[in-house]
């Protein structure tokens, strides 16, 4: 493996050494990081960002940096493009981390230097970066120095492409800036997909032009028969704008043959019976389902799936697939080629849940597995790739512990440790690390009600897939996690979220 962490120097006998501080507990944890020793770092009022190939993405990336540490500084930070500026931080585009995603990260007495193949790895630097300095830099107020960093050398890449993170918006409804705040914890844990189950039996979220009714009236209410609420087309584009400036992906899921009470309650014509049924705000899962063999199913699929695609620059388009209980077999595959030949015209790659290795499926299919090994294995023989979101390990709706006040437990009880250990390529049997493209959490939100309760569920346990799909298995484990986990939470509490004080984490 190539995990490789020093730990802090031990002096030998009859001699002084010097004293090499601790590693840092940056999470998720770098393939290499090594404590290079001498006098630290320090930003002061002089310390610029220096961005040496101002490609607009570097550019979006340096400012983005100096902002964050203007806010908790107080210093000017100016973001300059040349010059020989002592204490300055410094972003290069280069080719000797060849990977997507991959960077260094130098911190020198005189220095600190991020480089990068890609802008996506020269992000990812950033919020390394961002973990070495105190938490107090996360209230986004001045704080005082010193703002010191110890020498050091990472070097550092991701295991899998995707690192994803699923909120369910339809059960109950989120806005668009809880989204974005969000998307904020997501960058700081490298995740780099947010999916946004948008809709459900419970909701329709998202303005679809061609059938307005989807969001007026399907997204009126939601579980527990609350408002609800819908995002506008240009409210879905800034949360995609948000997140891309974070190197994070949106995936939006439209699910279907099932799940579709809200948009059958809007639109009379996408049942078989043409009688629509009234908003449901219930929270266990309804038996229904698009009307296969109507040609208006079609043309609904088409239109909605159309506009989505529009507002979505990332490939993927996920159509949900799951549970399709009232459908017939031999209809949900029709109905599941007819979706993936909409999604293949529109240019883009169709992502589904395990339930869509029933179907036949093109290569290539992005598959979220949650339950059933069999029906990903069948995804898999057909030359899927699987993202992992086992209900038992990544369902972030599940209870910590019996005291967890919220949530389910129909998959078991999830605290930090079983959610931590567990490998999305031996999960399931018979799996070769490159069907993997990686692992996924999902909060389902019909226990969820409030932002606060999504903050609750999502921490301390979001780190943990974050490294999961990041970190390579040597040189981690958990017990040494939990005591970096541990130092993350006044970086949570800066950031005003809340997070479970689960008993199996050592937080001082
Ligand atoms: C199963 S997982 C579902 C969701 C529920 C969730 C609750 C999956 C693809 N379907 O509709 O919200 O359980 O835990």
């Amino acid at each position: 493996g190539a995990a490789h962490l020093t730990s802090p120097a031990v002096a030998a006998p009859g001699r002084t050494a010097p004293v090499t501080p601790p590693a840092p507990a940056l999470i998720p944890k770098p393939r290499s990081l090594k404590m290079t020793g001498g006098r630290p770092f320090e930003i002061t009022a002089d310390t610029a960002v220096v961005v040496r190939h101002p490609a607009p993405e570097a550019r979006r990336t340096a400012e983005y940096l100096a902002t964050w540490l203007r806010r908790a500084t107080g210093h000017a930070v100016p973001v300059v493009t040349s010059g020989a500026t002592p204490q300055a931080i410094t972003l290069a585009v280069d080719n000797e981390t060849p990977s997507a995603e991959g960077y260094r990260l130098d911190v020198t007495h005189g220095g600190v230097h991020l480089r990068a193949a890609e802008p996506a790895g020269l992000f990812h630097a950033t919020q390394t970066l961002r973990q070495l300095l105190p938490a107090a830099a996360e209230s986004g107020t001045p704080h005082a120095g010193p703002w010191t960093i110890s020498p050091l050398h990472i070097d550092d890449a991701p295991r899998f492409p995707w690192r994803g993170s699923m909120l369910d918006v339809a059960r109950h409804f989120f806005t668009a800036d809880e989204v974005k705040s969000y998307i904020d914890i997501l960058a700081l844990y490298k995740i780099n997909r947010l999916h946004l189950h948008l809709s459900d039996s419970q909701g329709w979220r998202l303005e679809i032009k061609s059938w307005p009714r989807l969001a007026t009236y399907g997204g009126s209410t939601e579980v527990g028969g609350g408002p609800g609420g819908y995002f506008t087309q240009r409210e879905y584009a800034d949360i995609v704008r948000h997140a891309a400036e974070r190197h994070i992906m949106v995936i939006p899921e439209i699910d279907m043959p099932a799940h579709v009470n809200a948009a059958q309650a809007s639109y009379a014509e996408l049942t078989c019976d043409g009688v629509a049924p009234p908003l449901y705000t219930g929270e266990k899962g309804i038996p229904n389902s698009l009307c296969t063999d109507k040609d208006i199913t079609y043309r609904f699929i088409d239109d909605v799936l159309g506009e989505l695609a529009d507002l979505t620059p990332g490939p993927y388009l996920h159509i949900g697939g799951d549970e399709a209980l009232a459908t017939k077999p031999e209809d949900y595959r029709f109905f599941i080629s007819r979706a993936q030949q909409t999604v293949h015209r529109l240019g883009k790659r169709m992502v589904g849940w395990e339930e869509v290795g029933l179907a036949d499926i093109a290569p290539g299919t992005v598959v979220q597995f949650w339950a059933n090994a069999a029906k990903a294995q069948g995804a898999l023989a057909q030359g899927a790739k699987l993202v992992l979101s086992p209900s038992k390990k990544a369902y972030f709706d599940m209870k910590y512990d019996a005291n967890t006040p919220i949530g389910h437990d129909w998959a078991g009880y999830t605290d930090v440790q079983d959610g931590y250990t567990w490998d999305p390529v031996t999960y399931i049997p018979g799996v070769t690390e490159s069907q993997v493209h990686g692992a996924e959490a999902a909060l389902w939100t019909e226990r969820v009600a409030t932002f606060e309760e999504v903050q609750y569920m999502t921490l301390p346990r979001l780190p943990g897939v974050a490294e999961i799909g990041w970190s390579p298995v040597d040189g981690r484990g958990w017990e040494e996690y939990r005591v970096r986990l541990a130092t993350h939470a006044p970086r949570w509490s800066g950031l005003g979220w809340r997070y479970h004080r689960s008993v199996e984490v050592p937080w001082g």
